[in-house]
């Protein structure tokens, strides 16, 4: 069974707190950090059981993860079997189509030695937390880099930066998850938690529970989403213009705003559909029961290239077991679109206004999770193979490697009524702004190897 007081609280069911600040930080003293880390820092960071029960929750949620240097600044040289956290994401920037110009300073090399992950209800309580943490480790980090999450606020909570509801589709993990949903993959927790069922890769005994957490900074440019999507309005009998351009919209998403899959609600948004999670993610992009329909080439409903399906093409491999699956629990970051920017359909330059996804991914390889996703799925034009039309890379986080920053992406089947069209994706509203590989280790590590 797994031990849900071991495992840290943000992998198999996230902190889910409107606040959360990312932390990232350098040890310049092993020794102090690691006296310091088993005495008082181990008992502030929130197990998966404690996040289980309202009355078990801490005010602010505490993780903490540590980048490979970090642990070797740890002095802890156990090979974890995943050589791409050895590495670091530094080196993993340019298969990832990243571009170096656009990272954030701190997240280039390897400098980054762990980070905290604070999650609460307020801004004061993560200040506060904070604070206690730097007094107790005192000189021994040092702040490299911290992102500010914040849901959006009002009616937008929950939703992204871009408009779109997020955090409705999760694989269930078998002995974890009470009940599965309709549309649920159901998993072994081997994909997601190292040395579990299912988890075939030689680790150390003291990594059992513990999980890879591949962060990203991700920049979302939502005024020049927001117009290049009403600028590329359909023009399907009987839609408004509005609902003509949110069709669009949703056809790059494979979800509309509200979260109703266009698979299911194909022409028109469904709020209650949208709400009702027993059937918002009950679907396969298959649909047997339709005289004629051919899964291989019949993209009416929900294109090749949505960004759901992309990175989750249900039906189109077969079945689930493509080893390819990932746990989110990312957060946006960065202040509402201001009405200067709405207007000018443009991205303000100032640092301040930065906005887009703190995007954090749990699984047991990176290789086959996060990294598999973006490279061989999401950066291929050619995926889902074997259908008509290359559909193009992942027309909101896909770019090819090697591409310069202004390289228009071709997109097909965006166009129900002429699928096989491409729409020209001539800017990216998604700067990858870096990140870097983590492992959120078991919580009894923290005074046992890790402070060893
Ligand atoms: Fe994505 N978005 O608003 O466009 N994502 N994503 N993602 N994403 C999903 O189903 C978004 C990113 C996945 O099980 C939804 O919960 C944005 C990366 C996967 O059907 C929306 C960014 C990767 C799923 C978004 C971003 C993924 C998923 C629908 C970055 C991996 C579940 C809500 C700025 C490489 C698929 C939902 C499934 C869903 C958006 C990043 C992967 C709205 C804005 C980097 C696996």
């Amino acid at each position: 069974a797994l031990n849900l007081n071991d495992i840290q609280g943000d992998i198999l069911i996230g902190m889910k707190k409107n606040k959360e600040r990312f932390f990232f930080f350098g040890i310049n003293d092993a020794a102090t950090f690691k006296s310091k880390l088993a005495s008082d820092i181990k008992s502030l960071v929130t197990t998966t059981n404690q996040l289980l029960s309202v009355n078990t929750q801490p005010t602010t949620a505490v993780n903490i993860a540590f980048s490979h240097t970090g642990l070797t600044t740890l002095g802890v040289t156990d090979s974890l079997g995943e050589s791409l956290f050895d590495q670091g994401q530094f080196a993993d920037l340019s298969s990832l189509g990243d571009i170096e110009s656009n990272w954030v300073p701190g997240f280039k090399g390897t400098g980054v030695h762990g980070v905290f992950l604070l999650a609460s209800d307020t801004v004061a309580n993560l200040d506060d937390q904070l604070a206690s943490i730097q007094s107790i480790l005192g000189d021994s980090i040092t702040e490299i880099h911290r992102v500010e999450g914040a849901a959006r606020p009002g009616d937008q909570e929950g939703h992204e930066h871009f408009g779109y509801m997020d955090g409705i589709s999760q694989p269930a993990v078998q002995g974890f998850t009470q009940s599965v949903l309709p549309g649920q993959a159901l998993l072994n927790p081997g994909e997601f938690l190292l040395g579990t069922d299912g988890d075939s890769t030689t680790r150390p005994d003291w990594a059992t529970g513990g999980s890879f957490l591949a962060f990203r900074q991700m920049q979302q440019k939502v005024p020049e989403f927001s117009k290049f999507v009403s600028d590329h309005a359909l023009s399907v009998p009987g839609l408004s213009q509005e609902e003509n351009a949110d069709l669009f919209g949703a056809r790059l998403i494979g979800r509309w705003k509200s979260g109703a899959p266009v698979d299911l609600a194909p022409l028109h948004d469904d709020v209650n559909l949208a709400n009702d999670n027993t059937r918002n993610n009950d679907f396969t992009f298959d649909h047997p029961d339709e005289a004629g329909f051919n899964l291989a080439t019949n993209q009416t409903n929900c294109p090749f290239s949505a960004h759901i399906r992309k990175t989750r093409p249900r039906a189109d491999l077969g079945s689930e077991n493509t080893g390819h699956h990932i746990i989110r629990a990312g957060i946006p970051y960065g202040p509402e679109v201001t009405d200067d920017e709405a207007s000018s359909g443009t991205s303000s330059t100032d640092p301040s206004l930065e906005r887009g996804l703190a995007f954090v991914a749990y699984q047991s390889s990176i290789q086959n999770g996060f990294h598999f996703m973006q490279q061989s799925w999401v950066n291929n034009a050619n995926f889902i193979f074997g259908k008509p039309t290359p559909p193009g890379v992942d027309p909101i986080i896909g770019r090819e490697a090697g591409s310069a920053m202004d390289t228009a992406r071709p997109v097909s089947g965006t166009d129900p009524l002429n699928p096989s069209q491409s729409v020209s994706l001539d800017i990216e509203f998604v700067i990858n702004r870096g990140g870097e590989y983590f492992f959120s280790p078991p919580i009894s590590a923290l005074d046992g190897k890790l402070a060893a």
